[in-house]
């Protein structure tokens, strides 16, 4: 039986991930590909939950343990993913690794090598879709500021950590700043011909 896609969804915060996503897995379930969404931090599970409190400024966590935990967070749905990928389930996936080294490796004090170790073995994305949006376009956004990370300066570099992690072999940078509808025909064609693309092909770590 062929296997899922794996389909990771990155980009700074408000370049417009959530929205794609959704509207990806729409397409594809009327098309009759079998897809699920997952999105990272899940903040459903007792770890995620101290994630989100940690990201709504409710309480502080040392750097490196949530770190550790946004790791965590996504070894604790690994065994899903695999079983989900191995029955032929696309999974579409809002953050993934990169985003756990982009944003620490932007607070002072770290490297981005020992960033990249917790999440060393998780499942390879077989494409990465990075939504590229501007500084100014993305702080013009609903809601932006909120969230602990949303920080003009702070953005700033994570998205230059975003460019270190590119690797062009699954690597997709896309200008994000177009209509919600534009993008969504580039990136559900770009889905569908990655599913015929690794559907024969093994998982990677
Ligand atoms: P979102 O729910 O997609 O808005 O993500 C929440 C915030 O957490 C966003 O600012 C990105 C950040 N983030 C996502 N994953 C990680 C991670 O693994 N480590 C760190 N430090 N931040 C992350």
């Amino acid at each position: 039986m062929s296997r899922g896609a794996l389909i990771v969804f990155e980009g700074c915060d408000k370049s417009g991930k959530t929205t794609q996503c959704n509207k990806l897995v729409k397409s594809l379930t009327d098309y009759g590909a079998p897809t699920e969404l997952m999105k990272f931090p899940d903040r459903t599970t007792a770890i995620g939950k101290l994630i989100d409190e940690y990201l709504s400024n409710k309480t502080e966590v040392e750097d490196h343990a949530i770190h550790l935990l946004f790791s965590a967070n996504r070894w604790e749905s690994v065994k899903r993913m695999q079983k989900l990928l191995d029955s032929g389930t696309t999974l579409i996936i809002d953050r993934y690794a990169f985003s756990g080294v982009a944003f620490t490796a932007a607070k002072q004090g770290f490297d981005i090598d020992w960033c990249k170790q917790p999440d060393v073995g998780l499942p390879r994305p077989d494409a990465v879709f990075y939504l590229n949006l501007g500084m100014e376009a993305a702080s013009k956004r609903q809601s932006y500021g909120e969230e602990r990370y949303e920080k003009l300066e702070f953005q700033t570099k994570v998205a230059k950590n975003f460019q270190l992690l590119a690797d062009p072999s699954y690597w997709k940078t896309i200008d994000a700043d177009k209509t919600v509808d534009d993008l969504h025909k580039e990136l559900y064609n770009l889905t569908k011909t990655v599913i015929e693309e690794v559907k024969n092909q093994p998982i990677k770590t």
